[in-house]
């Protein structure tokens, strides 16, 4: 992999670069900061979570807060997102409520996928939040259907999906690149490089200098960024977003950037990645380098207080969810067939009558 132009706006010195600099209000440069933050809460309440018990399964995304909540925060009204299950935070940004999120991943009567998913596979019909895809790089293809929908009937309107390095090894990938590029689709590929694919390492998952510049093949333009930088995904996502809204086409985004925990709570990181490896990517922490820059704005006096308020509110929203009566045994039956056939409403019966 290459190093070649990379984008982005957080300086070392803590300020931004007024080249490309989103200029957002100061109230939208304060929310960026306290949804990565809640989005680090979450995680490491989930994996707490998970480790004793009260949790199956969970998919962390620490080290890429910049990544979900910039491009979370370039979706509008109207816009498609068709996420990977570690981008919780996209939806989060988007407004997908904290409590959904969190009764999700406990699976009880507040999960509106009523226990039937696996933790990490949100969806929200309200904001265009489609059904996490399990199997890698699926989602793509759907992102392009609901933009050529869209096309079709003339609705001006982005659909934003992510994927993870590994994604751009599958036939997916390259379909939906092919057709975004021949029919002109509204599409914004957004690839966070986070150099692994579990334990596969990004330099053996392609023999190009870098992912963005497979873009061409597409005739798309492609965009390299820095992911541990909120304020340079904001910019290229943002733009990427309104070209694809102006109906000029998609693009394909490679953000460069980390996954610091394991690639699930299933995962031991360790046994294929070095400690000073992960340490020179903590020291890149994208959360600690965005309060550096509002610190300097005097727009952020107390972190630990928003951090406070984040553990705060994911304790209430666990203790709604696992408050929650579990799903009804009767729900296994539900949501299929608009009439239950009556082999299996003899088997719900057989079932609910304690015989079966
Ligand atoms: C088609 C398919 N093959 C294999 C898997 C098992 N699997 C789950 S996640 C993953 C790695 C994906 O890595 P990447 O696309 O880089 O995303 P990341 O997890 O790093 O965010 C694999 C191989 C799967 N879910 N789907």
């Amino acid at each position: 992999m290459t190093d070649a132009e990379i984008l982005s706006v957080l300086r070392p010195d803590g300020t931004a670069d007024p080249a490309h600099d989103p200029g957002l209000p100061d109230a939208e440069l304060l929310s960026l900061y306290r949804h990565m933050v809640l989005l680090r809460t979450v995680d490491e309440k989930a994996i707490t979570l998970q480790r004793s018990g009260r949790i199956a399964f969970f998919v962390p995304s620490t080290g890429q807060e910049a990544c979900s909540i910039g491009a979370g925060h370039a979706v509008r009204e109207g816009d498609w997102i068709f996420p990977a299950y570690r981008d919780h935070g996209v939806g989060l940004m988007r407004g997908y409520p904290l409590a959904s999120l969190i009764g999700q991943i406990v699976g009880h009567a507040t999960d509106a996928t009523r226990g039937r998913q696996m933790p990490n596979h949100w969806c929200d019909r309200s904001i265009r939040l489609v059904s996490v895809s399990s199997p890698v790089a699926t989602q793509l293809p759907h992102a392009v259907g609901a933009a050529y929908a869209a096309k079709v009937r003339g609705e001006r309107v982005a659909v934003l999906t992510t994927f993870g390095d590994g994604g751009t090894s599958t036939g997916d990938f390259h379909a939906a690149m092919n057709f975004t590029g021949v029919f002109r689709l509204p599409v914004v590929f957004f690839c966070e490089n986070n150099r692994y694919a579990i334990s596969h390492p990004v330099e053996r998952q392609t023999a190009a200098g870098t992912l963005s510049e497979k873009a061409a093949a597409y005739g798309l333009p492609g965009v390299r960024v820095d992911g541990n930088d909120v304020l340079a995904v904001r910019k290229v996502v943002g733009d990427a977003m309104d070209r694809a809204r102006a109906a000029e086409g998609g693009t394909l985004i490679e953000a460069l950037t980390y996954r610091i925990g394991g690639h699930s709570t299933s995962d031991d990181p360790t046994v294929y990645r070095s400690e000073e490896e992960v340490a020179a990517w903590r020291a890149k922490d994208p959360i600690r380098r965005f309060a550096a820059f509002l610190k300097g704005r005097s727009l952020l006096e107390d972190p630990a207080a928003v951090e406070a308020e984040a553990k705060e509110e994911v304790r209430r929203a666990v203790e709604e969810a696992e408050g929650a009566p579990p799903v009804p045994l009767s729900s296994m039956f539900e949501d299929v067939y608009a009439e239950i056939p009556w082999h299996l409403a003899e088997q719900r019966d057989s079932l609910l009558s304690g015989k079966g």
